[in-house]
């Protein structure tokens, strides 16, 4: 079946700055109990596909581009063929990472292995993927390290594991200080998968965290939908604490049924609620960063179905997003709207002698606070209409 893209009103294009990594739509469909199911794509295919999709940029993990036993010639080749794809499709690499997952010698972490041998093995990896990085224009680096946790308790003492963490991120910030790179490193969590438990689960753990680093200026975070909703929490809100403490570096955008295995399903595709009031919270606030998709096509999908599901994760943003200008401009909606934000004519309070002598003789209207709805009811219908097609 050959691709039929249609141009309208949610046709992707680069200024909407949609990207992908690399693993992503070269995903096989390999899973824990079955093969491969589709070819390898080649880096330059992928980025040629994407281009031709509308998209900004590919994000990569050193692996994805260059084979981990290469030689240093081998990865000036790959390097060299992969800029010429960049500057042939003005595909941009604004994001980069590092594997520290797949090598069997990561199996017990990589900054939070108990072997001192493996940590620093980890350390050396990342500050060459952090130097490819920079070659290829990245100005946010991801850790999402993977395998940073445990099966049984017993192996290890969460404190030590948490110390070495540190050591690694202070580490990595001294590197790029002394390179004197333009980079800012995004931590993700994740609460469960490959590890039973994963040290620093939810974004707010990682949030609390960048505060006992050496250079918390150079740290943020990279929440992830699947992996909180994965904790049972509600993404927008992790986003928006991001956001509030000025620390929301990157995101990875895709969909999650909770409960399950980590579905990295197509954006908006499980929880299209959720997924309107996450690009409510980014185009309201006008969030400047990368829309950056990590997820995965199904596995029942051949090539075609694969830019199927990477178009679609763009265009259901932007639809979303025409349904929060529908949303804001909504005249019912913002009667309710603006009905509650009058009850907050008060504004906010902030402690002063006086405020609180004030404060403490004040008398409350207390059977009329006790009496009133909220119509919240009747608000998040009018949502669901909107969102339905109805309104
Ligand atoms: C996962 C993670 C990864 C990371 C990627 C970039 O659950 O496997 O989400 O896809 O985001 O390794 O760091
Ligand atoms: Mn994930
Ligand atoms: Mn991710």
């Amino acid at each position: 079946m050959s691709q039929r893209i249609s141009q309208d009103a949610y046709t992707p294009r680069p200024e909407h700055h949609f990207t992908f990594g690399l693993w992503t739509v070269g995903n096989p469909g390999r899973d824990p109990f079955g093969e491969p199911v589709r070819p390898l794509l080649s880096p330059a295919h992928i980025v040629r596909r994407l281009a031709a999709l509308g998209a900004y940029g590919v994000n990569l993990h050193d692996e994805d581009l260059v084979p981990r036993d290469a030689t240093a010639a081998e990865r000036d080749t790959v390097v060299r063929e992969f800029k010429q794809v960049l500057a042939d499709t003005g595909m941009k690499v604004p994001m980069a990472t590092t594997n520290l997952f797949s090598d069997p010698a990561f199996r017990d972490g990589a900054f939070t292995s108990n072997d001192a041998r493996v940590r620093a093995y980890a350390l050396q990896k990342t500050m060459k993927a952090i130097d490819l990085g920079v070659e290829l224009g990245a100005t946010t680096y991801v850790l999402w390290v993977g395998r940073e946790g445990v099966e049984t308790n017993a192996a290890k003492d969460p404190r030590a594991a948490l110390g070495w963490y540190r050591d690694a991120i202070n580490f990595l910030c001294g590197y790029v200080l002394s390179q004197d790179y333009d980079l800012r490193f995004a931590l993700e969590a994740k609460p469960n998968e490959p590890r039973g438990d994963i040290f620093l689960p939810t974004t707010g753990h990682m949030l609390a965290f960048i505060h006992t680093l050496d250079h918390p200026e150079m740290v943020g975070v990279n929440p992830e939908v699947a992996h909180e909703r994965m904790a049972g929490l509600d993404f927008s809100h992790a986003v928006a604490q991001a956001l509030d403490a000025g620390k929301l570096f990157h995101l990875d955008l895709n969909g999650q049924q909770p409960g399950r295995f980590d579905q990295d399903l197509r954006f908006g595709s499980d929880d299209p609620k959720g997924a309107f009031f996450l690009v409510k919270l980014l185009e309201d606030g006008r969030w400047p960063g990368m829309r950056h998709f990590d997820s995965h096509a199904y596995r029942t999908e051949d090539e075609d179905g694969v830019w199927s599901f990477a178009h679609g994760n763009m265009r259901t943003y932007l639809i979303l997003k025409e349904k929060v200008e529908r949303f804001n401009a909504d005249p019912e909606i913002q009667r309710i709207l603006a009905e509650l934000g009058g009850r907050g004519e008060a504004g906010r309070v902030s402690f002063s002698p006086q405020q609180a002598r004030s404060l403490r003789d004040r008398t409350f209207d207390l059977p009329a606070m006790r009496r009133q709805g909220y119509a919240y009811e009747r608000l998040d219908q009018l949502t669901m209409e909107l969102l339905l097609g109805v309104r």
